[in-house]
């Protein structure tokens, strides 16, 4: 490397200010020349919500190569929780870098890979004896949670939750609710994949024991208890739009698994990891899953996930059972046992609460103004809006996608990211990293209020 290349590629996070600034159209010049070079060789199956190509982000902002500076209120879809190249974590992953990048745990073991399953038996709720295994993505956590689900109950069924998402492997896509775009002519999909109604307070107007009846008779008609290995749920929904089940709705599917031989299992991937104000969702619910599936922001940017549970249901998958060349890479393990040091460090579930209370109150006030805003609803840095029609907010509650599109495209034309969501896709989601200041996610707030205004 050249010194004026190195200078040139050690200088840029520190001179990410933490603000927005827009200086071309968007997406510029340089984004459109290397959209045009990708549009060649990637397929469109691989689509990008926001064509702006990035050049370096830190914190809450990314900046794409035209120079434009984005407050990014999607973290990669709740992936950098503790922001954008967060000092710690990537001083861990360069240390890491320098002593050893790869030599398999399943060959020759290493100490990072421990770490992690220690902090994630000390973080995870109950204090029962818990294995970990470290794989790659949240598709492959799930993937693992039902083998081992079936390994230890030595029954076939697994259920899941209407409006869930849980992945692009086979056996993922056949657990999601939505078909387009995740499933349509991917077949065929894996079979004893049941869909059960789930809780969905704005729109199913059941309490958390109605709502539960409803799934918990699902179960018991038309799987059976003796067949049903695990039920897999998400405790705030993710893809689906956030919805945060109605009260006691989580505590009586587990106890129901529990009474029946039925393996709980809480996919936290997107509600996981310091995205709630508490490390994981189910700490608000008071429950404690058998396994629990974490990923995205527990690396805080590299990829790397895992299945926490139940020592006696983790070990009853044989010696060789489990695996995968790049589980647990030392890389990313050594970036994992950063950001729980983050977390603790710089208080990180406070602010949670911090982005919650100022999400909420900007965007209840929105919807003070603007009927088309059906809800506000979320928990921690994971809220969200439902949009419906006009007139419908009370009654029927017409989703309302198109007010959700042209709502996105006006925030990243003028530098936000918003992510959308929900199974009508009515639904503008705000998962932002939690560093991101009041005074930003202000500035973002106003952006979209102006979106609304424009409406
Ligand atoms: N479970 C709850 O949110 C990933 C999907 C991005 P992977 N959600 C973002 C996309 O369009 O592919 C997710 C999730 C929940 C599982 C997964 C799957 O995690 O790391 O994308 O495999």
């Amino acid at each position: 490397m050249t010194d004026t290349l190195a200078a040139a590629t050690s200088a840029p996070r520190a001179t990410v200010t933490q603000e927005r600034k827009i200086v071309t159209s968007i997406p510029g010049p340089k984004s459109q020349e290397l959209h045009a070079r990708r549009m060649a060789v990637v397929p469109p199956g691989v689509s990008s919500a926001l064509p702006v190509y990035i050049d370096r982000a830190h914190g809450a902002i990314v900046v794409d190569v035209d120079g434009n500076q984005f407050i990014d209120l999607g973290a990669g879809i709740g992936v950098t929780t503790v922001g954008h190249t967060e000092a710690g974590v990537t001083a861990a992953a360069a240390g890491q870098l320098d002593d050893f990048l790869h030599t398999l745990f399943t060959i020759t073991p290493y100490e990072e890979y421990v770490r992690v399953a220690e902090l994630l038996a000390e973080h995870t709720p109950g204090d029962h004896a818990k294995r970990t295994v470290l794989v790659n993505s949240g598709a492959e956590a799930v993937e693992n949670g039902v083998k081992i689900a079936r390994k230890y109950t030595g029954r076939r069924a697994v259920a899941v939750l209407d409006h869930a998402y849980h992945g692009r492997t086979n056996l993922t896509m056949a657990m999601n609710y939505k078909a387009a775009p995740y499933a349509t002519g991917f077949g065929p999909f894996a079979g004893d994949v049941f869909h059960a109604p789930s809780s969905y307070p704005y729109h199913d107007g059941l309490t958390g024991a109605e709502a539960a009846a409803r799934t918990i008779a699902y179960l018991e008609k038309r799987i059976g208890a003796v067949d049903l290995a695990c039920l897999v749920v998400e405790p705030i929904q993710g893809e689906g739009g956030f919805m945060v089940p109605a009260d006691g709705y989580l505590n009586a599917l587990q106890d129901w698994c529990t009474a029946n031989g039925v393996v709980f299992i809480a996919d936290e991937i997107q509600s996981g990891m310091a995205r709630t104000g508490a490390y994981w969702a189910s700490e608000h619910f008071g429950l404690v899953p058998d396994l629990l599936l974490s990923a995205k922001g527990i690396a805080g940017g590299l990829p790397l996930a895992g299945v926490t549970g139940r020592a006696e249901i983790m070990d009853a998958a044989l010696p060789g059972g489990l695996g995968g060349t790049f589980g647990g890479n030392p890389v990313a393990a050594a970036a994992a046992i950063a950001v729980f040091e983050a977390i603790e460090q710089h208080d990180l579930l406070a602010e949670g609460r911090r982005i919650e209370k100022k999400l909420k109150t900007r965007l209840t006030e929105l919807q003070d103004r603007y009927d088309i805003i059906g809800e506000v609803r979320g928990i921690g840095a994971m809220v969200a809006i439902e949009l419906v029609a006009p007139g419908t907010a009370d009654t029927t509650k017409e989703p309302n996608a198109a007010a959700v599109s042209a709502l996105a495209a006006h925030a990243a034309a003028n530098g936000v990211i918003i992510l959308t969501a929900g199974t009508y896709g009515n639904v503008l989601r705000f998962l932002p990293s939690l560093s991101a200041s009041d005074e930003l996610l202000d500035d973002a707030l106003d952006v979209l209020a102006e979106g609304f205004a424009a409406l």
